[in-house]
């Protein structure tokens, strides 16, 4: 294999998108950056941080209060995100967007509001082995509370979920199924349409952990008829800090409110209170306004370039380190899923997972190490932890040769 693509240099100019990142041209021990751990958070471009410099240097104000022409143009900004969000998931309202501080609070708030309404005690909540802990210990919580059962789906050796397991799992009691779009830890990409559809014959809700997949899948919440959908903006070249909970607006209605406070109210009196419409029922308080400002910065940049020009552009990125490493001698690959998103993980015969970051970091090279807060998962394969190399669409070939190179110095140093 060579170093450049012509096929996909043609439809996207990595050269030029790079130049959009500041962060990305800068020296690390002595050697240029090579950021691999996208998986974890992505790098920023321009006009991102840019509309947080405008935010804070042109219009700071609270929003939906104040009459005056700052308040005005900081309301506005922060609801078109939400209309520009709800573009690009297709959700059918604004209502049905809540900004919340990203997948884990948008978890922790269905788990807790739609939780504490619906779940009773006997009833099943099903996970999968596949999931973060952000999608697992808020449903425990839940579990705990009302003495209902948490179910998991089995993951098969090559990174998949077992379907015929989930089939037989699904139930009357099945109240809940909660999984990713894309596996964090792994990068299989996991067929939704068909766990949704078999979850809803069974009459339980199903909620999607996106966090993976924002940057990187195309997302059409209607065609899904998922019931959640949850998104961090720091994975999609966002701000950190903000992502969206997508919910169908009749479960919503239903749902009691997560927090209270200013804003998520109609009248508050010593007697009773009665709250506010949606979305801004679940919006307690003053939110992250510069960085859902800046978000839709982020999805403007993502819908710029499209979503299928760079996963096609990030899957050769991913079958060229998947050629590379594994031929590494002691490299074992950690999920061979046949769909997956740019996430390669793998384990080295002899050296810990540890070590390898370190050396690979002391080379100006960022990858992620450990258990990547899936700590069942990891159990499931029988290891601690893994290497993990994650690709946004501003990596090169180039970088993964010098990733291939580096981790071929290290192994023969240690062994
Ligand atoms: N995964 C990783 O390095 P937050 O932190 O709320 O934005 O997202 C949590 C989360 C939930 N689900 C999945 C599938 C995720 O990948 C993550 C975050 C990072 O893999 C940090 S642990």
């Amino acid at each position: 294999m060579t170093s450049s693509s012509p096929a996909i240099d043609r439809k996207l100019d990595i050269d030029a998108i790079r130049k959009e990142f500041p962060v990305l041209h800068q020296q690390v021990n002595g050697r240029d950056l090579v950021y691999l751990d996208n998986a974890a958070t992505s790098q920023k471009p321009l006009k991102v941080i840019n509309a947080l410099i405008d935010y804070y240097q042109g219009y700071n104000a609270n929003i939906h209060r104040g009459i005056h022409t700052l308040a005005e143009r900081a309301t506005k900004a922060y609801e078109e995100t939400r209309h520009t969000l709800k573009r690009f998931i297709n959700a059918r309202s604004e209502q049905e967007i809540i900004f919340t501080r990203g997948v884990t609070e948008s978890i922790n708030l269905v788990a807790s509001s739609y939780g504490r309404a619906f779940i009773k005690e006997g009833d099943e909540i099903i996970v999968s082995g596949l999931e973060h802990h952000s999608n697992i210990v808020p449903w425990q919580l839940v579990c705990e509370e009302k003495k209902a059962t948490l179910k998991t789906i089995p993951v098969l050796p090559e990174g998949v979920l077992d379907l015929d397991a989930y089939r037989k799992l699904l139930s009357s009691k099945t109240k809940i199924v909660s999984v990713n779009h894309a596996s964090n830890s792994l990068g299989t990409i996991n067929p939704v349409k068909e766990i949704i559809k078999l979850a809803h014959e069974a009459g339980a809700v199903v909620l999607l952990d996106g966090a993976q997949s924002g940057a990187h899948i195309e997302i059409d919440v209607q065609d899904l008829d998922c019931d959640f959908y949850c998104l961090s903006s720091h994975k999609m070249y966002g701000p950190t800090g903000t992502g969206i909970l997508y919910g169908k607006k009749d479960l919503l209605e239903k749902m009691p409110p997560y927090q209270g406070g200013g804003e998520m109210i109609k009248e508050v009196t010593f007697e009773k209170t009665t709250y506010n419409d949606l979305p801004y029922k679940f919006e307690a308080g003053t939110p992250n306004i510069a960085d859902v400002v800046a978000y839709k910065y982020a999805v403007d940049f993502i819908n710029e370039l499209g979503r299928e020009a760079m996963a096609a552009y990030e899957h050769e990125l991913l079958s060229y380190a998947t050629e590379r490493i594994s031929k590494l001698k002691g490299v074992q690959l950690i999920g061979t899923a046949p769909e997956k998103v740019s996430v390669l993980s793998f384990t080295v015969e002899g050296i810990h997972h540890f070590d390898i970051g370190q050396m690979l970091d002391a080379r100006g090279i960022a990858v992620r190490t450990g258990h990547h807060c899936t700590q069942p998962l990891m159990t499931c394969f029988g290891i601690e932890g893994t290497v993990r190399a994650s690709f946004a669409v501003y990596n090169t070939r180039k970088e993964i040769d010098q990733l291939a190179e580096s981790l071929e110095r290290i192994i023969n140093f240690m062994k």
